[in-house]
């Protein structure tokens, strides 16, 4: 039987959305499927509903007789201000909005490690740390977790924000032998998201089980995410790819990366 009648997936063309698509479908009767870019043919017992997230009224029929939300949606990558602006903040607060007035009482929000991207490589942290966004994307996943936030505190809507590490394939380089999160473990996430008994409003990293962590997640563990990859054994390929480390590089200094070098935008 399906844990959930009607699940809503946004950003269902992007990478992880492409991920999670057949995934969910197994826990609903109905996947309802949204994104700007193409989604393709709806399988059975999908719906597509293409709609952009800055135009309220789309968000509002998006959300209509969903039970949850999977929210992928919006810009994921650092980028000029006005696309974010539009997608990521005007987006979002159409998306709770829709939520409030239909009653869709759990959301599963895709924030970002980039969130706190300006903490170093040399410290663990908890989500209790202050944020540290590196760019203009970070800030928009740090205005996503104080609207979902307050969301809750005001109209009981609980949401999980997943400061999503890197979930591609595999890690690719250095940085992501720690911050890789594996497809199946983001399954696991989001899932465990969508089915505990109380997510109340949580803040989790969402990353494997990885030898090599910047992040502890132990206060998440009411949610029940139990990572069970890791990337040890990618871990020669990397390194052979990838021999040294220039540690004068911001990008090596830094948990987010080459995104604390990223921009100017001309908007
Ligand atoms: C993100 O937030 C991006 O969406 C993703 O494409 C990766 O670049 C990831 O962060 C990362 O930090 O590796």
């Amino acid at each position: 039987m399906s844990s959930f009648q009607r699940l809503l997936l946004t950003g269902a063309a992007g990478g992880l959305g492409r991920v999670l698509r057949p995934r969910l479908k197994r826990h609903c009767d109905t996947l309802r499927l949204s994104d700007i870019a193409d989604l393709g043919a709806a399988a059975e017992g999908e719906e597509l509903r293409p709609a952009r997230l800055e135009d309220r009224a789309a968000v509002l029929a998006l959300l209509e007789g969903v039970n949850a939300v999977v929210h992928l949606g919006g810009v994921s990558t650092e980028a000029a201000f006005d696309p974010i602006l539009q997608a990521n903040i005007v987006g979002l607060y159409n998306l709770y909005e829709a939520a409030r007035q239909h009653g869709v009482k759990r959301i599963v929000f895709a924030s970002s490690n980039h969130v706190t991207g300006f903490y170093r490589q040399d410290e663990v942290i908890s989500p209790d740390v202050p944020v540290r966004p590196d760019g203009l994307y970070g800030i928009s996943k740090a205005f996503g977790e104080n609207l979902s936030r307050y969301y809750f505190d005001r109209y009981g809507i609980e949401t999980a924000c997943l400061r999503i590490g890197s979930s591609f394939p595999e890690p690719k380089d250095r940085r992501m032998l720690a911050t890789w999160l594996s497809y199946d473990d983001l399954e696991r996430l989001v899932l465990a998201c969508l089915t505990a008994p109380l997510v109340g409003h949580s803040v989790i990293y969402g990353v494997s089980d990885n030898r090599l962590t910047w992040w502890d997640n132990t206060r998440a563990a009411h949610l029940g995410y139990r990572a069970q990859d890791n990337t040890e054994p990618f871990r020669a390929a990397v390194e052979a790819r990838q021999p040294s480390i220039d540690l004068a590089d911001p990008a090596s200094i830094y948990q987010g990366g080459a995104f604390v070098r990223t921009g100017p935008f001309d908007n």
